[in-house]
């Protein structure tokens, strides 16, 4: 669940471009549904107190849980990013 970070939270998976560094977001603990965006570096929302900083991943994987999400992947966000977004009515933009 991503409720309750409430630090400033920054993950680096080195620097290179070339491996396949894997970011899985965990929110199916969370039975209230969230919104979030995953942007280029940093993903907000989701229950987070702050925005999460991350760089050189490659994959992003999300499984959200049983309430209401929606979910918007902005332009320059990961190349390979995969949702499933749990119950609910979900939305992904
Ligand atoms: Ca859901």
């Amino acid at each position: 669940m991503l409720t309750g970070i409430n630090g400033v939270l920054t993950l680096s998976a080195g620097t290179s471009d070339l491996d396949v560094d894997v970011l899985t977001v965990d929110d199916t603990g969370n039975t209230f549904g969230g919104t979030g965006t995953l942007a280029l570096n940093t993903l907000t929302g989701l229950g987070l107190a702050n925005p999460v900083g991350y760089s050189f991943f490659e994959e992003v994987r999300f499984t959200l849980g049983s309430g209401d999400d929606t979910l918007t992947l902005s332009g320059g966000s990961a190349a390979y990013t995969t949702v499933n977004a749990g119950g609910g009515t979900n939305v992904v933009n």
